[in-house]
C-alpha cells in the first residue's frame, strides 16, 4: 500500500527517469554476453592459420622462418603508441606499398585492400599507422588503395572486387578487406587469413567494444583469395552506405563457411571520426533480390583509369 502510494506521488519526470534507468540496466544485462562472442582461443590460433606465401617472395636459406606465435601470443595492452609513432614515419623496408621482413623468412602473404574516395585526412593517418603496425608482425604484405574516381554513389563492393582481381593477378593468397577509418589497437592481432573467413574488427569503440551481431563482417575481414573467388566476390549493386557487407555475409553462410574471430581483447579497433555517407534506401530490397552467382566478380562494370605505384601503396583508380 505504502509503495503504491509513494509511486503515485512521484513527479512524471522522476517516473520517466526510473523507467529509462531500468531500460539501461536491462540493455546492459542483455548485451553482456556479446562481449564474450564465440571466438577461437589464443591456443588454437596456430591450428587455423592459412600459411601461404606469395610465390614471388624469394626464401633465403641463411634466415630462419618468421615466428608468428610470438605475435599472437604476446601479452599486450591497447597500443596507442603506434599512433604517436606515425607522426615521425620511417618508411624503411617498404617498396611500392609492399614489405618483406629482413631478418627472417615470412610464412604468409596478405594483400590489404582499402576502398577509398575523398578521405585524404584519414588515408594520411591510416597508411603510416598500418605500416608501423604490420612491419612488426614479420609478414609479407602489400597495400592496395582502390579509389572510386567519379561522383556517383560509393560502390564499395565493386571496388573490393577490383582490388581482389588485382591482388589475385599478383598471386596474393589472402585478402584483408580494410575500412580506411579503422585502426587496430592490439599488437597481438596478427593480420593473417584463417582456414575460414575471419572478421577482425569484432571489438570496435564505435560499438562500445560490443559485437552487434554474429553475421557482421563489415570493417576488417580476412579471407583467402580462393574463397573470395568461390563466393563470386561482392555484389556490384549496393551503392551508398550499408548492406553490401551483410549480403557478403549471406554468401559466406550460403557456402557453409564459418565466420571466425580472435578473442575480444585481440580484436579491438578505434574508428576515426567522419561524416557518414548517404544511406542506401534500397539495401533491404537488394538483399532479398541479389543472386550471388550472377552478381559479383563475373559481372563487374567499370573503367580502370590507372594503376600507379606510390611509395606506400599501389593506387588503383576506377570509374564505376
Ligand atoms: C548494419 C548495416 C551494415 C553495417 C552495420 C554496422 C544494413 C543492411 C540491412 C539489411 N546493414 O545495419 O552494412 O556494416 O550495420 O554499421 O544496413
Amino acid at each position: 500500500m505504502l509503495g503504491l502510494y509513494s509511486i503515485k506521488n512521484l513527479r512524471i519526470s522522476t517516473c520517466v527517469l526510473i523507467v529509462l534507468g531500468c531500460i539501461a540496466v536491462l540493455q546492459l544485462l542483455l548485451l553482456y554476453g556479446s562481449y564474450n562472442y564465440k571466438c577461437i582461443s589464443k591456443e588454437d590460433i596456430g591450428k587455423y592459420l592459412y600459411m601461404y606465401l606469395n610465390p614471388k617472395v624469394v626464401k633465403r636459406l641463411d634466415k630462419p622462418a618468421c615466428d608468428y606465435e610470438m605475435v599472437y601470443k604476446q601479452v599486450h595492452k591497447d597500443d596507442w603508441s603506434i599512433i604517436e609513432q606515425s607522426n615521425q614515419f620511417d618508411p624503411s623496408g617498404i617498396v611500392n606499398g609492399s614489405f618483406v621482413p629482413e631478418d627472417c623468412n615470412p610464412q604468409l602473404s596478405i594483400a590489404i585492400l582499402v576502398t577509398y574516395r575523398n578521405r585524404q585526412s584519414q588515408l594520411d593517418i591510416f597508411i603510416p599507422f598500418i605500416h608501423n603496425f604490420l612491419r612488426r608482425q614479420k609478414i609479407h604484405y602489400k597495400i592496395f588503395v582502390i579509389e572510386q574516381h567519379d561522383a556517383k554513389l560509393f560502390n564499395k563492393g565493386l571496388l573490393y572486387n577490383v582490388g581482389a582481381r588485382q591482388a589475385a593477378r599478383e598471386l596474393f593468397p589472402c585478402l584483408v578487406l580494410h575500412d580506411v577509418d579503422l585502426l587496430p589497437l592490439s599488437a597481438a592481432n596478427l593480420y593473417a587469413c584463417l582456414l575460414q573467413p575471419r572478421h577482425l574488427s569484432a571489438s570496435l569503440d564505435k560499438f562500445r567494444f560490443v559485437l552487434p551481431y554474429y553475421g557482421l563482417v563489415g570493417g576488417v575481414l580476412a579471407l583467402t583469395t580462393e574463397h573470395f573467388r568461390q563466393l563470386n566476390g561482392f555484389s556490384n549493386k549496393f551503392t551508398g552506405w550499408g548492406g553490401e557487407d551483410d549480403e557478403f555475409a549471406a554468401r559466406i553462410m550460403d557456402h557453409n563457411l564459418e565466420i571466425l574471430r580472435f578473442p575480444p581483447d585481440m580484436s579491438r579497433y578505434t574508428m576515426l571520426v567522419h561524416q557518414q555517407a548517404p544511406v542506401n534506401g534500397q539495401r533491404f530490397r537488394l538483399m532479398s533480390e541479389t543472386v550471388a552467382a550472377q552478381d559479383g566478380l563475373n559481372s563487374m562494370h567499370y573503367r580502370s583509369v590507372s594503376v600507379s605505384q606510390h611509395p606506400l601503396f599501389t593506387l588503383i583508380r576506377v570509374v564505376t
